[in-house]
C-alpha cells in the first residue's frame, strides 16, 4: 500500500495547523501504516474541498475518517479489535464530539476572536505567497465568520462557548481517569483524536477556559505519552 498524507505544515509546537491531519498521522502511526507526508496541502486540491486528504495507492481521497476506515479494511488494522459495544459507543460520541463540536471553537478561537487571530495572521500567511495572502485570508475569514454563525458557534458570547469546549475536556478526563490512554492500557483509534484536539488547544498560546481546561495536569501528562510514544517529544 502506497500513502501519501498531505497537511497543511507544523504550527505552534504540532504537527499541523489542523487538527484532522494531526488525527490522521497520529492514527496512522499508532495503527503502525507506513506514509509518507507531504506540507502545503491545500483545500483546493482535495475531492471535499477539506485537509488532510491523501493519495492511497494513486487515489486521490479525503476526510481523515473514511480515509482511516478504508486503509484499516486494506491494511487489515487491528487496533479497534475485540472492544466491547459500550467502548465503540464511547469512542464515537468522544470522537464526534471533539470533531464536530469542540472543534468549531477552536476555529472560532483562531479565526475570530481577536486575540486568536493575532497568533493566527502570521503564522497562516506564510501558506500561501504574499499577493495571494493579501486577497485570500480575508475571504476565508469571511467565510469562517458565516460558518460559525450557521453552525451556531458564532451565537454564544466568547465565554460561553470556550466553557464548552472546556466542558468537553473535563469529560473527556473524566472517562480517562487514571488509565494510560482513553478506554484503558492500549490507544485506540479514538485516542488519535483526543490528542489532536488536546494538543491543539494545550499548545496554542491562547489562554481561554477551554485552553486552560486542555492543560490540566492529567491532560497534559496524556499527551506527552503520546507524543512521547508516537511523536518526537517536541511535538
Ligand atoms: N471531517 C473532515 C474535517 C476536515 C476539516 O474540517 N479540515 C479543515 C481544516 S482543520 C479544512 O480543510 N477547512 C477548509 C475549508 O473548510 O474550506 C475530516 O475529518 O477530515
Amino acid at each position: 500500500m502506497n500513502l501519501v498524507v498531505y497537511g497543511s505544515k507544523p504550527a505552534w509546537g504540532t504537527p499541523d495547523f489542523s487538527p484532522f491531519v494531526i488525527k490522521l498521522e497520529t492514527w496512522l502511526r499508532i495503527a503502525g501504516v507506513p506514509y509518507e507526508r507531504r506540507d502545503g496541502g491545500t483545500p483546493f486540491q482535495s475531492p471535499r474541498g477539506k485537509i488532510p486528504f491523501v493519495d492511497l495507492d494513486g487515489v486521490r481521497m479525503a476526510d481523515s475518517q473514511l480515509i482511516l476506515e478504508e486503509v484499516t479494511r486494506r491494511a487489515g488494522v487491528t487496533l479497534d479489535d475485540g472492544m466491547t459495544p459500550r467502548e465503540q459507543a464511547t469512542a464515537r460520541l468522544v470522537r464526534r464530539t471533539l470533531e464536530e463540536g469542540t472543534y468549531f471553537i477552536l476555529v472560532r478561537q483562531r479565526w475570530l476572536e481577536q486575540d486568536g487571530w493575532q497568533e493566527q495572521y502570521p503564522a497562516f500567511k506564510v501558506l500561501m505567497p504574499a499577493v495571494v495572502a493579501a486577497l485570500a485570508v480575508p475571504l476565508i475569514r469571511r467565510k469562517v465568520r458565516t460558518a460559525a454563525q450557521l453552525q451556531g458557534v458564532g451565537r454564544y458570547h466568547r465565554d460561553e462557548a470556550f466553557a464548552m469546549a472546556a466542558a468537553d475536556f473535563a469529560a473527556v478526563e473524566t472517562l480517562l481517569g487514571d488509565q494510560r490512554y482513553l478506554l484503558g492500557d492500549s490507544p485506540r483509534s479514538v485516542d488519535a483524536t483526543v490528542y489532536a484536539f488536546l494538543v491543539a488547544f494545550q499548545r496554542h498560546p491562547g489562554e481561554t477556559a477551554a485552553n486552560v481546561a486542555a492543560r490540566s495536569p492529567r491532560l497534559l501528562a496524556y499527551v506527552e505519552r503520546m507524543a512521547g510514544r508516537y511523536w518526537d517529544s517536541a511535538r
